[in-house]
């Protein structure tokens, strides 16, 4: 079983390089981003607790996504792997799907970790326009990764599993450079 995290600052092009590597290597894509998303727009209670959350560019409760990304492995439990995007976000995410992937008898496999420059990343999320993508929203975003989710790459360049990849560049480049890492896992 391969389990891969796509890691990287808001705007980094986790989303739009994962749609592309589930399809290719029929892997279960868990986008936490997503998931949130989804709640929101169904207006459950998780959804309108997330959506202030997001809203301000601040992370949503470790036990929030912790549960969501449990129940998701749970649900496909005869999946070939697992593409882990915009999750684990802190330390505590990461030490709990640890264990997550342990009781089923797994683990990670990779972190790659997409890097972009500052100055790139506001231009692209200020012209994606999404609405957690004002210009304060994203501010806060970027000094939440800083402080909370750029920890968890350290975490797993302890255990060796740490990759930099160049993530400015066209769609298609950044995509053959992360597919190269992926494939030694699928033979
Ligand atoms: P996410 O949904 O994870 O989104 P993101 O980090 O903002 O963006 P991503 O890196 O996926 O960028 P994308 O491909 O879209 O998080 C949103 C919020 O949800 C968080 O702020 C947080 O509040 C909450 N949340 C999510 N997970 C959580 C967790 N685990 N714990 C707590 N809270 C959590 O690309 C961005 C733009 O760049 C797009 O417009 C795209 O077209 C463009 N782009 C992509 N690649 C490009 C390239 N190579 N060149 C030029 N443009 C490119």
């Amino acid at each position: 079983m391969v389990n891969i995290i796509l890691f990287g600052p808001p705007g980094s092009g986790k989303g739009t390089q994962s749609e592309r590597l589930v399809e290719k290597f029929g892997l279960v894509h868990l986008s936490t981003g997503n998931l949130l998303r989804q709640e929101i727009a169904d207006k459950t209670p998780l959804g309108l607790e997330a959506q202030s959350i997001m809203a301000r560019g601040h992370l949503v409760p470790d036990e929030v996504v912790i549960a969501m990304i449990d129940s998701c492995l749970e649900k496909h439990a005869d999946a070939k792997g697992f593409l882990f995007d915009g999750f684990p976000r802190t330390v505590a995410q990461a030490e709990a799907l640890d264990k997550l992937l342990s009781v089923r008898k797994t683990a990670i496999s990779k972190l790659l970790a997409l890097d972009v420059s500052e100055g790139e990343l506001v231009q692209r999320l200020l012209s994606r326009g999404r609405s957690d993508d004002t210009r304060e929203t994203v501010m806060n975003r970027l000094n939440v990764y800083r402080s909370e989710t750029e920890p968890v790459a350290s975490y797993y360049a302890k255990a060796g599993k740490l990759e930099h990849i160049q993530g400015e560049g066209s769609v298609e480049e950044i995509f053959a450079a992360i597919s190269q890492r992926i494939v030694p896992y699928m033979e």
